[in-house]
């Protein structure tokens, strides 16, 4: 969307922009806009120009296209527009929306917030939309004039550009009378001339273009007329086509397919691959830019530090002969190289590596080493105990096999709760797994509501969870708060005390704490896998 720093408000770029698509002697196309989101679908189309239908916004709002919304109203869905494109607008003006004198102060208006331009018609208020009924009452010509040049003398900048709409054509007023009010608009200073017809056919627009000549630029908007092929209006000489009403009306059928395959399923299944992704619509609105500006303009977080646990060798035959699973290559980087990526992505800064097996083979630059020479012998939380120091302030702690999605880490390091837990709700779902698992009961299953965010609370991690109680997969991911360090380190203590120490995993080492504290389960669904076999390695390959 609009870059952080705003143009300033009467911009002339982009009424020059629009003055010179519709000057060219090439055929020019204005594609139709209502909202903010559809300006921006406009611009990343490659078009070069919108057209800010007033049929459509009205119609977008809920209204019929006679004047119901206020020309603030109007003026403000205009504004979302221009914030959302870098593109020039050329705003549908209806009837200037009362005499010359709300003339004026529409066109100044447009102008202080970078529309590039505005389209009147010579008609008068209300408006009625030129495909309803029969012989509209049109303005007289003399007092359209004065509309004309209240509005040129009113824009503040030099290259706004001001059509005149000549609506005798769409009355049955007849070719003379369409040629009559043109020459009187050009003359009152219009710089462009729409010529609307509401006839299935082009004739009337093309003999009104032979008619005319080149006194001025001409405009049209061939909805009836759709099926003329563009050609002709090249041939024709015309100067700009306005693609007027299009992206609202297949926003309806979609949005009407949408709604009904969700009300006859009672789900979501089958329309989710079928829509934009939540994510899309976060990069159409521009989220990234507010990702940057938080960084440059909110105090900065200390940033979290890591454990990766990557001492185990790990089984994927010749791939890990001569070094630890985490170094195999996903994609022409090793996946620890992936997920220490995925942690500085998400400022995390501070990352220390347990390395064993073929230690020498792991090498990631500016991630410290730890190294658990007995990884032989020991397990998991031997080598997490080899990086206990490291575990004093917040501390996401992973396994060196594990890949996931970004917003899986950013939620958990979102999280208020002093140990939160990355668990994949799908993972309560039957797999035919070749490997142990790590299943988890809760004291609260995922409802599966896209707004359940009611905290749950780890009960135990083990690989043999009846169905009963199981609520998901954890994904070998964790964060601790300092608080929740201290715990951890407790703990640790406790099991060394205990003589568990050397053989325990981290499952067994979480459900200790989940008795004595809150372990949050924060559920997520998919987006993440942890490579054991040469088909997760596949899969990994995909996700990279
Ligand atoms: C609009 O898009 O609002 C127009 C074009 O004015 S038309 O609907 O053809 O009148
Ligand atoms: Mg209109």
């Amino acid at each position: 969307m609009r870059s952080p720093a705003p143009a300033p408000h009467s911009c002339p770029t982009r009424s020059t922009a629009l003055r010179r698509e519709i000057m060219s002697s090439s055929l020019s196309f204005l594609m139709e806009a209502h909202d903010g989101l559809s300006a921006r679908i406009v611009e990343e189309a490659g078009f070069r120009g919108i057209w800010a239908s007033g049929l459509t916004t009205s119609a977008a709002l809920g209204l019929r296209d006679s004047n119901e919304a206020s020309w603030t109203q109007v003026l403000d869905q205009l504004e979302y527009m221009a914030d959302a494109t870098s593109l020039p607008i050329l705003v549908d003006g209806d009837t200037g929306h009362g005499n010359f004198n709300n003339v004026r102060r529409f066109v100044r208006k447009l102008g202080e917030r970078s529309l590039a331009g505005v389209c009147i018609e010579d008609k008068l208020f209300p408006k009625t939309n030129s495909f309803i009924g029969e012989g509209q009452a049109l303005a007289d010509i003399e007092e359209f004039c004065g509309r004309i040049k209240a509005g040129k003398d009113s824009q503040v900048n030099d290259d706004f550009v001001l059509v005149a709409r000549v609506e005798a054509l769409i009355a049955g007023l007849g070719m003379a009378e369409a040629l009559r009010r043109a020459e009187a608009y050009h003359r009152a200073g219009a710089d462009a001339i729409l010529i609307h017809s509401k006839r299935a056919d082009a004739g009337e627009i093309l003999a009104f273009a032979r008619a005319w000549g080149n006194r001025a630029p001409l405009v049209i908007v061939p909805t009836m007329y759709y099926a003329t092929p563009t050609p002709v209006y090249r041939e024709a000489g015309i100067s700009t086509v306005i693609w007027a009403n299009h992206l609202l009306r297949s926003a309806i059928v979609a949005m009407r397919e949408t709604a009904a395959q969700i009300a006859e399923d009672e789900s979501l299944i089958r329309v989710e691959g079928r829509v934009a992704s939540v994510q899309e619509v976060f990069r159409l609105v521009g989220n990234a830019e507010l990702e940057q500006a938080e960084r440059r303009y909110l105090p900065a977080r200390p940033s979290a530090a890591a454990v990766v646990i990557a001492a185990s060798g790990g089984d994927l035959g010749v791939l890990t002969a001569d070094r630890p699973k985490c170094m195999v290559d996903i994609r022409g980087r090793p996946l620890l190289g992936s997920l220490v990526n995925t942690l500085r992505e998400s400022g995390v800064r501070d990352i220390t590596v347990v390395r064993g097996y073929r230690k020498e083979a792991v090498r990631i630059d500016g991630v410290r080493m730890v190294d658990n020479d007995r990884h032989a012998e020991t397990g998991e939380l031997w080598s997490l105990a080899c990086a206990r120091d490291a575990i004093r302030g917040e501390t996401v702690i992973a396994y060196g096999d594990v890949l996931f999605r970004r917003h899986i880490l950013d939620g958990l390091l979102a999280s208020e709760a002093d140990i939160a837990l990355a668990v994949d709700s799908l993972g309560a779902a039957p797999r035919t797994a070749t490997t142990p698992r790590d299943l988890v009961a809760a004291d609260r299953r995922f409802s599966g509501s896209y707004l359940d965010d009611a905290p749950a609370h780890l009960r135990r991690i083990a690989p043999d969870i009846a169905s009963a109680e199981l609520c998901g997969e954890w994904m070998g991911l964790l964060r601790v708060s300092a608080r929740g360090a201290g715990w951890l380190r407790e703990e640790l203590a406790a099991m060394d005390a205990e003589g568990l120490i050397e053989t325990a995993d981290l499952p067994m080492l979480l459900t200790r704490l989940a008795a004595r504290h809150p372990v949050r389960v924060l559920y997520f669904a998919g987006h993440w896998l942890d490579v054991d076999t040469l088909g997760d390695l596949a899969e990994a390959r995909n996700l990279g």
